[in-house]
């Protein structure tokens, strides 16, 4: 472990090296991957959010997701009680959603090479704000018509329980922290895992008081 990677994992169910834990087949955990970089990126996720602001999103089934969502790129991801898709204007504002910002391209891009996915080419990246209480349940992300490329997140603010299954709904769900900074690359085999966020616990953190954002980068066109 390197000086980035200073949490100890749970025993026996990520291993890796130096740099990568490996998660699952094709499927990358980056350990404080951005942490020189938060204080720019966070500034960038900001001004994104300026042009598209968080908003509660419905879900087919007439419920209200608890996390916020905004999106970048030249596709969105956007949900209503009909169901999810990729749009490519802002329902808020009917303009076009904002740039992907060139810094979180870049990090979103060099991840995905360090995982063996060179070339990867983001047109969405989607924008998820937990507050305390807020979760997300098991899923898999299938609206992408490229199921060949991965999907690269990234994590900001509070300490997150991430909770990744398998190809099958109700296969066994292991559970480990996602902290500030960490990248994911999830690619080849494990594209379609179910996957979710357990309820985000109260706290503070020194860059983003009581929030966490997950950046999702998808080629969804
Ligand atoms: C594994 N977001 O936006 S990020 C999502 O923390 C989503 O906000 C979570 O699940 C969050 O769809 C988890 C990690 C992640 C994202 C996409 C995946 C893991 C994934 C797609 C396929 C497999
Ligand atoms: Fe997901």
């Amino acid at each position: 472990m390197n000086a980035k990677n200073s949490y100890p994992e749970q025993s026996g169910q990520l291993f890796g090296d130096e740099e990568r834990i490996a998660i699952a087949d094709s499927a990358w955990l980056f350990r404080g991957y951005a942490l020189e970089q938060a204080s720019e990126i966070v500034e960038a996720v900001r001004s994104v959010l300026r042009q598209a602001p968080l908003r509660q999103m419905q879900v087919p089934g007439g419920h209200w997701m608890s996390v916020r969502t905004s999106s970048c790129g030249a596709l969105g991801w956007v949900s209503d009680s009909r169901g999810y898709r990729y749009a490519s204007e802002d329902p808020l504002s009917g303009r076009d959603w904002p740039a992907i910002p060139p810094l979180l391209l870049a990090l979103a891009c060099s991840g995905a090479a360090r995982a063996g996915f060179e070339g990867f080419s983001p047109d969405a990246c989607l924008i998820n704000c937990y507050q305390p209480g807020a979760k997300m349940g098991l899923h898999q992300d299938r609206d992408e018509r490229d199921l060949g490329s991965p999907i690269v997140s990234l994590s900001l603010g509070l300490p997150a329980t991430f909770m990744f299954g398998g190809l099958k709904r109700r296969d066994p769900v292991r559970r480990f922290p996602l902290l500030h900074g960490d990248l994911m690359v999830w690619g080849g085999p494990s594209r379609l895992v179910y996957h979710g966020v357990a309820p985000l616990k109260a706290g503070e953190h020194p860059l983003m008081g009581a929030w966490r954002i997950n950046l999702t980068f998808r080629h969804a066109g």
